[in-house]
């Protein structure tokens, strides 16, 4: 398979190399892509070096696969000029995910609405993938009405720029802001943008994109998303509210069954999923399961995962295996 990776000098198209390498996806050829800066560039992968091309290139060396993660401004102009080429674009950028044309896949959920037919693929959120992946296996089993989610986020969803950000701050550095208050000794109650109802767009992305992934839009959610000064992964505090009762042991059951999933959660050793754990991981962690005595048929968790694996690079990656083993590309 020919493979062009966009952003691929950038944190998430770094990690989706490594991924790609480290699950043996079948690269024949690897077409490194990103900005006219890094034109020329030398990226290494599977002990082969390549050079970095333009956008222009790229598409004139039609790829199988195009895997984007440069940005939703890049992918909203390139995608259908790949896809006009012939390639399947997986986006990990929010530019097409609420696209009603445009499939938004978490391959262990909804991997087959694809066809080959679907020419721009979006990549979910971070912070939705981890949390559907924990969802939709109760969702069948107990039916889920309502779900209220608080995150607490890594600074590694905002890229380089906040990771020298808070580097900069441990060491009483000046330089360039990335959020609109110190990240370090902080929490900032704003992941991106506010839109006009006072959520961020990162608390619509939980709303919006979970129903379209569960492909069911009775499912009321509410979120709250939190940015910390963390770099393994981002953390949900979540409660859910279903249709049925359900018994405790039988959702840890559920979930210790479900792929992807990991299940971390006794009281008694101080078994939880921590971000410094999760990182570098491909699975989502699972714990604090516990039923919520305030009310009945609802239940609270903890979900952790490293966003830019199973919250990018990986479900990208793992949507590209999907296409391939089951000949839709
Ligand atoms: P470059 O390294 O040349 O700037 P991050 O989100 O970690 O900052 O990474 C963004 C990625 O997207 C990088 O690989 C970056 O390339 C790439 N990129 C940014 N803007 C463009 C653009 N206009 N065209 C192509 N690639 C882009
Ligand atoms: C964050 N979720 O952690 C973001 C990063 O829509 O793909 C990824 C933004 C997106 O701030």
């Amino acid at each position: 398979m020919k493979i062009a990776v966009v952003g691929a000098t950038g944190m998430v198209g770094e990690v989706m190399l490594k991924v790609l390498a480290e699950r043996n996806f079948p690269v024949t050829e690897l077409i490194p892509v990103a900005s006219e800066r890094s034109v020329g560039k030398e990226i290494e992968f599977n002990g082969k070096k390549y050079k970095v091309v333009g956008l222009e290139t790229a598409v004139s060396m039609k790829p199988e696969i195009a895997l984007f993660s440069a940005g939703g401004d890049t992918s909203k102009e390139w995608a259908p000029k790949f896809a006009e080429a012939g390639t399947t674009v997986i986006d990990n950028s929010s530019a097409w995910r609420m696209d009603a044309t445009k499939k938004l896949v978490v391959p262990e959920i909804n991997a087959n609405v694809l066809t080959k037919e679907d020419k721009i693929i979006a990549n979910p959120n971070c912070s939705t993938i981890q949390m559907v992946m924990a969802l939709a296996p109760l969702h069948k089993k107990y039916t889920i009405e309502r779900v209220i989610v608080s995150t607490y986020q890594s600074i590694t969803g905002t890229g380089v720029k906040a990771v020298q950000q808070l580097e900069n701050e441990y060491t009483g550095t000046k330089g360039e802001m990335a959020y609109p208050y110190p990240i370090h000794r902080n929490a900032i109650p704003q992941c991106d943008v506010f839109e006009d109802n006072g959520y961020t767009k990162e608390e619509m992305k939980l709303v919006r994109e979970t129903k379209k992934i569960m492909g069911d839009d009775s499912i009321r959610v509410t979120a709250t998303a939190i940015r910390i000064p963390v770099v393994g992964g981002h953390s949900e505090s979540v409660n859910i509210e279903f249709a049925n009762d359900f018994d405790v042991n039988q959702v840890r059951a559920i979930l210790h069954d479900t792929p992807g999933v990991t299940v971390q959660d006794n009281t008694d050793t101080k078994t939880y999923p921590m971000p410094i754990y999760a990182e570098g991981k491909d699975d989502v962690f699972v714990g604090r399961i516990r039923r919520d005595e305030s009310q009945p048929n609802t239940l609270n968790m903890w979900i952790v995962a490293d966003n830019l694996r199973k919250g990018a690079a990986t479900n990208t990656v793992q949507i590209a295996e999907y296409l391939v083993a089951n000949g839709l590309v």
